[in-house]
């Protein structure tokens, strides 16, 4: 009878550590379990004959338990695989059963971004410039030096830039492209024509956001270099470009501003829609598209291009907040949100 009852005993407990082991955190812990403990000091109350039963009946709930844990271990382990690899395709780092589920190609949607982005450069294309892109990577040089910025010039500062601890810059703006544009196509100026270059792609800055500010953006920088080139050619294109994207003329505002790479510098903004519009103070009448500015004689002459003979000019627009102002966006955040209510909208 005490036999019987040890027996059950034993049994309950297996069930108690199992309801346990499955809501414990530290797995290991259940090996030192009081329960266990007590299992084995009840031994030594079994009467003898049936004592080693009851022992091996303790003994193999100990082992159940080893192998639970080892289990466990063991399925974390498959689910680690190695360390991460941030340069490897998706099946090297992650098992087959972690992989989320992809939605059918025919579900999917381009992102509006890329979408906008297409339309913008077919508008500056058919205006004659062509399409480099930029890059994610870069260096104090293209992103600073070659555009004019003092060594240790607070304007560095501005730019709220993201860096290595090698040094390498994650570019803040588009305007890192400058430099190399204008030598790759310094060759069009001896042939009579003109450096015509816009350049779209993704910047970043250590930002706090906002409704109008991400972290991670896009900005267009145009380049434009020939003889005689003038601050009305700037106005020019950009209103050229305004109207043929947004289909209508907007109210804008083109304001007398700093850029160490531009000489003079403007800073353009177009009055916002109520929508955008947080409140009905001055602060919100405009929202800054870009700046821009005829470009700095030092930036040509970095380039090798003789500032005496030829002249130019430069902007970057953001295109998040362009994309905004044409479909009445509140908010920037809702482009990198994933949510797909947002995004269907535009499929
Ligand atoms: C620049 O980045 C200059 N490189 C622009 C330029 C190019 C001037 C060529 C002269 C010649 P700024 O920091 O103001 O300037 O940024 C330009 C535009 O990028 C802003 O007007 C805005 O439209 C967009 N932008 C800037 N920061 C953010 C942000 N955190 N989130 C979203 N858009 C942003």
């Amino acid at each position: 009878m005490i036999q019987l009852n040890a027996m059950d005993n034993i049994n309950q407990v297996r069930e108690q550590l199992q309801q346990q082991f499955a809501e414990l955190e530290d797995k290991k812990a259940i090996l030192k379990s009081p329960e266990l403990k007590k299992l084995f000091e009840g031994i030594r109350d079994i009467p003898s004959e049936k004592r080693s039963e009851y022992g091996q009946a303790v003994n193999q709930l100990k082992q159940d338990l080893n192998s639970w844990v080892e289990e466990f271990e063991k399925s974390q382990g498959d689910q680690q695989v190695q360390k991460l690899d941030p340069t490897a395709p998706w099946s090297v780092n992650v098992n087959a059963n972690q992989r989320p589920e992809l939605l059918p190609s025919t579900q999917g949607s381009i992102h509006p971004l890329n979408t906008e982005m297409a339309k913008i450069c077919d508008i500056y294309q058919r205006m004659g410039f062509v399409v480099e892109d930029s890059r994610e990577i870069d260096d104090d040089y293209h992103m600073f030096t070659s555009l004019n910025f003092p060594a240790d010039h607070p304007a560095r500062d501005d730019y709220d830039t993201f860096m290595t601890d090698e040094g390498l810059i994650a570019p803040a703006h588009t305007s890192t492209m400058q430099n190399r544009v204008l030598k790759k196509y310094a060759d069009n100026l001896q042939k009579g024509e003109a450096i015509a270059v816009v350049i779209p792609d993704r910047v970043f800055r250590n930002e706090d956001l906002d409704a109008t500010h991400e972290h991670t953006f896009y900005q267009i920088e145009g380049v434009y270099v020939g003889k005689g080139v003038n601050v009305g050619n700037l106005i020019a294109t950009i209103q050229a470009y305004m109207s043929d994207y947004f289909g209508q003329e907007l109210d804008t505002k083109l304001q007398p501003f700093y850029f160490p790479f531009t000489e003079p510098s403007f800073e353009f903004a177009v009055q916002r829609p109520d929508v955008l519009k947080k409140d009905d103070s001055e602060e919100q009448k405009w929202l800054e598209l870009g700046g821009c500015g005829m470009i700095h004689p030092n930036v040509l002459r970095e380039a090798g291009i003789d500032p005496e003979v030829y002249t130019g000019f430069a902007w970057g627009f953001g295109i998040e907040r362009m994309v905004m102002l044409k479909n009445a966006i509140e908010d920037i955040r809702h482009f990198e949100s994933a949510n797909l209510k947002f995004l269907r909208q535009f499929s």
